[in-house]
């Protein structure tokens, strides 16, 4: 259980069809604690990218202590490190040429200055163009969380609904894979355990209208925040298209302008892999952000940079662990400092 939170009661289990469970209450988190908090999150994040730092980054850092001059060689075994980072071609290509022209124009000789102008050419990719994620903006706020099995998405969805209860948000989960059953279980299990309510039917249901259903009860019951877990995996990939097509368009019957926000969640470990479900996702639904997870797990954290750079879609969170608090809202400059700070 996380440090400032109290339980005061166990939500009751109700296996009834659609049924809201009961709630948890959270004490407010003391404010005197916030920077220890905010310290402790800081850790958390440099601690999840420790694999990426122990190659990527210590590997740059060699490179550039073991130099005396800005040279050609310099920037070739730059980008080897970048391209075999998942970093990508592309994104590579422009950061070297970026810096590069720096180099020429400002006439830099100092390596100290080159690191710095890397870092600042990696904020520069991963600020994407986006309005902030502002859950205020209606009420209440709905998010459908897509993406192949396995990435993460059930736990992801989970941590949502923990970082912004904690925020003072009233989140309701919606079980909208009915397609597999442990899938359902699973979902409850975390709301249970942050204490949230949640919507769900029985295994095999019709994932629209558990939707259909949710956004009623969340109307209802005056809840101002709502996130959808979907199936991963169906027969076949155009059955899991078309279902969360469908999803949406009834979702819009009772909101027209729901969902406010599509997610798709991505595992940093797949690589090149992650690269094609957004093409595969972007062509059948429109993807508003990404989610990239597991990134503890991967030495190629450099594949949130190619990932920007590629699609232009805003990275709105990222996975740094299992724990509920391994959900890190993605601040370019925080991430950057935290895979390149010395
Ligand atoms: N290390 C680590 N593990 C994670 C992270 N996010 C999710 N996981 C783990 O990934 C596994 C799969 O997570 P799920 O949430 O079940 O994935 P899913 O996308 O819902 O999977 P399906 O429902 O089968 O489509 C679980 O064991 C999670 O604990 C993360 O950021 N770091
Ligand atoms: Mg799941």
């Amino acid at each position: 259980m996380i440090w400032w939170r109290k339980k005061v009661g166990l939500p009751e289990e109700n296996k009834e069809e659609g049924q809201v469970l009961g709630e948890t209450q959270i004490e407010k988190e003391p404010e005197l604690e916030n920077s220890e908090r905010r310290e402790g999150l800081w850790k958390r994040l440099v601690k999840g990218l420790q694999k990426t730092r122990d190659h990527f980054t210590s590997r740059i850092e060699q490179l550039f202590s073991g130099r005396k001059t800005i040279d050609r060689e310099l920037f070739d075994e730059l980008e080897e490190i970048l391209i075999t980072s998942d970093v990508g071609v592309a994104a590579t290509r422009r950061l070297l040429n970026n810096l590069e022209e720096r180099v020429e124009r400002e006439s830099i000789q100092e390596l100290e200055i080159l690191y710095k102008m890397l870092e600042e050419e990696i904020i520069g990719l991963l600020s994407i163009p986006a309005e902030p994620l502002d859950p205020n903006r209606a009420d209440p706020f709905v998010i459908m969380v897509v993406g192949v099995n396995g990435v993460g998405k059930t736990t992801t969805i989970a941590k949502l609904a923990n970082h912004w209860k904690t925020e003072g948000k009233k989140p309701l989960v919606v079980a909208g894979d009915t397609f597999r059953a442990a899938a359902i279980d699973q979902l409850a299990m975390w709301a249970e355990r942050v204490g949230v309510p949640i919507i769900k039917q029985r295994p095999g249901a019709d994932p629209s209208a558990v939707v259909y259903d949710a956004l009623d009860a969340a109307v209802s019951r005056g809840y101002d925040l709502v996130i959808i877990d979907t199936a991963g995996r169906m027969h076949t990939k155009s059955n899991l298209m078309e279902e969360l097509k469908k999803i949406r368009r009834v979702m819009a019957k009772k909101i027209p302008e729901a969902p406010h926000e599509t997610f798709l969640v991505l595992d940093a470990t797949t690589g090149q892999n992650a690269y094609s479900q957004v093409k595969t996702f972007k062509e059948e639904i429109s993807i508003s952000g990404l989610i990239l997870t597991k990134l503890d797990g991967t030495a190629k954290g450099g594949v949130v940079i190619g990932i920007c750079h590629e699609f232009g879609i805003p990275i709105r969170f990222i996975g740094v662990g299992e724990g509920i608090e391994d959900l890190r809202p993605f601040q370019p400059e925080l991430f950057a400092k935290a895979l390149l700070g010395h």
